[in-house]
This record gives structure tokens, sequence and C-alpha cells, in this order.
């Protein structure tokens, strides 16, 4: 296992583009997988996705205190209600701002051995599932955060 360097959205457009489905799951995506959890927990984040460690592939790993979570080709297959809470992302260091995301997601994928999974996810895990798949297509939170600035 190895640590990766983390791309920032302010100096590498590798955060910008689409990540392609992986199609074929061997050592490499493993040893991806692996990085990317080591990497994910060296800098004390909850989740990372491939592109942020400069690898246009559609993989993501979660770890929001329960366990590590590895998705490889997510997909949303439902998504219900609505929140509203405070993100940050490791490749927008220092900036945190709150996202309407679905308050309860269904992710179907597939886990490192190929085999089909799902997971329900609430609350942060909802979060989290979210801003992780987004990455694959090129979104960062900024792109959604509400942004309001008040008067007192
Ligand atoms: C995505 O984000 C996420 O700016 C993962 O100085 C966000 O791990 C999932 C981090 C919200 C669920 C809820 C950001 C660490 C980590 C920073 C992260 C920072 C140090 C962000
Ligand atoms: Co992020």
């Amino acid at each position: 296992m190895a640590l990766r360097e983390i791309k920032h959205y302010q100096k590498d457009s590798v955060l910008r583009k689409k990540s392609r489905p992986i199609d074929k799951i061997d050592d490499r995506i493993h040893t991806l997988l692996d990085d990317m959890a080591e990497t994910m927990y060296a800098s004390e984040g909850v989740g990372l996705a491939a592109p942020q460690v400069g690898v246009l592939k559609r993989a993501i790993v979660i770890d929001i205190g329960d366990g590590l979570i590895e998705i490889i080709n997510p997909k949303i297959k439902e998504s219900h209600g609505e929140q509203l809470e405070p993100e940050g992302c490791l490749s927008v260091p220092g900036i945190a701002a709150r996202v309407s995301r679905p308050s309860r997601v269904v992710v179907e994928g597939l886990d490192r051995r190929g085999k089909d999974m799902r997971v329900e996810g609430t609350g942060l895990l909802a979060v989290a599932l979210c801003h992780e798949i987004d990455h694959l297509d090129g979104i960062l939170f900024i792109d959604k955060a509400n942004i309001s600035y008040e008067e007192d």
C-alpha cells in the first residue's frame, strides 16, 4: 500500500473530468482501492473518489466511522427526502458549505471481488455517497453549495 497525492481543484483539471467505468477488476484496481483507503485515513477524511488521486476510474471509498466501504461503478438507485448539512472535501481544502442532498439513498455497484453490492445510507452516509459519486462526474460540492452572505 502507498499514499497517493491528493489533487486540488484549483491546480488540477482532472477533478473536472468524467471517470470511466471499471470493466476488469484486477490487481491494479485492488492496489488503487488500498491506496485510496490509506490516503483517506492519513488525511483524516471520511471519503475519497479515484479522480481525487488522479485516476479517472469509477471507484470510491468511504468510512464515516462504521468501517470501510469500497464501491466500484457506484450508481444511485433510489433517493428520498432532503437534508442540508455542511460538507468539506480533501480536494477543496479549507472550505466548508452546506449542500442540499437526499436524506436517504440506495447505491448499487460492485465490491472488490466483482460481486454485486448494495448500500443504503441515511444522514452522513447518504451525504458521503452522493459527494463521492459526484466526483466521478467531475462535480464538486462547491458547485452545489448554497453560499449566502447575511448582514447582521
Ligand atoms: C466527503 O470529505 C464528505 O477541508 C469527504 O481541512 C463530506 O473527507 C462526506 C477534510 C461531508 C460526508 C460529509 C476537508 C479534511 C475532509 C478539509 C472529507 C480539511 C480536512 C473532507
Ligand atoms: Co470530495
